[in-house]
């Protein structure tokens, strides 16, 4: 790790949710942040906000080559990457399987699981060259635990989880951390997207329930950044207060 420089974090998906605030609080701790998403409008705003150790690069995460053209053309001072957070998905639709939008389940297995595997791959060589860094991944805890509607979305989170023990694997040796963070429940634009822009169908997901906020993924991810070497998170879950487990949906044939 290059000492002299500050240390960065490149956060995917930070123009909303959890990669926003994981972005302020990162920058409020005195880290260089590397702002990525496609809205171009917000990020100019946040890094407009965050000040001179931000930079903001807009691209589609599921677009491999904008992904290595973006990482290949970071400037030296944003090179010393000690965090990498795949944060940027997204759930489309809430239809069964036998309803479901083909081009929705593209576009989640493209975000979720190429976005982060095409990312992951070309900052990989940048945290080897240092000698250390950490790979914080976006689950959930739709990638454990099955619910109705949540076929291909559930299907990436698991991705998630199993791609980032892996990496482990591949990594122990080379001094770098990987944790699979997997939330429940939490009120970000996340339902705004699913439900495609009825934010009223969005807000009752939330309504008179007590969720997790994004400073409360963003609060996660810092701890996990900053544990000691001598250890790795492996896996993180955490569900909102009001959130746990329902019975199986056995089917009475009578
Ligand atoms: P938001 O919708 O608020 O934020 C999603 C972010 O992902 C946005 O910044 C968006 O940026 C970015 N993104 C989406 N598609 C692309 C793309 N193709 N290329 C680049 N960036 C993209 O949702 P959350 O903050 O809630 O979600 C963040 C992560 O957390 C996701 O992986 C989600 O699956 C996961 N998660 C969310 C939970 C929740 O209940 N909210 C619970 C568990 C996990 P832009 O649109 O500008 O490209
Ligand atoms: C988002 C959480 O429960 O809506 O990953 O799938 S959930």
């Amino acid at each position: 790790m290059n000492s002299k420089l500050p240390k960065t974090i490149f956060i995917t998906g930070a123009t909303s949710g959890f990669g926003m605030a994981t972005a302020k609080l990162f920058n409020k701790n005195g880290w260089q942040t590397i702002i990525t998403g496609r809205r171009a409008d917000r990020l100019e705003e946040l890094a407009a906000e965050l000040g001179n150790g931000s930079l903001p690069l807009s691209f589609d995460v599921g677009d491999r080559r904008s992904v290595k053209t973006a990482i290949d053309n970071l400037p030296p001072n944003f090179n010393n990457i000690c965090v990498l957070c795949n944060n940027a998905g997204l759930a489309l639709g809430l239809e069964g399987a036998d309803n479901a939008n083909l081009d929705d389940w593209d576009q989640m297995i493209d975000t979720n699981i190429k976005g982060m595997i095409y990312t992951t791959r070309n900052i990989l060589p940048l945290m080897i060259e240092n000698g250390e860094g950490h790979i914080i991944n976006l689950g959930s805890v739709a990638g454990s635990y099955p619910y109705p509607g949540g076929n291909v979305y559930g299907g990436t989170k698991a991705f998630v989880s199993q791609f980032s023990l892996n990496l482990r694997a591949d990594l122990v040796n080379k001094g770098i951390n990987v944790t699979s963070l997997e939330p429940g429940l939490a009120e970000t634009e996340f339902s705004i997207v699913r439900f495609k822009g009825d934010r009223d169908k969005a807000s009752q997901v939330y309504k008179d329930t007590k969720v997790i906020n994004p400073e409360d993924i963003a609060d996660a991810v810092y701890w996990i950044a900053t544990r000691p070497k001598n250890i790795n998170i492996n896996r993180m879950e955490i569900m909102a207060g009001d959130q746990a487990f329902n019975p199986f949906n056995v089917v009475k044939r009578t």
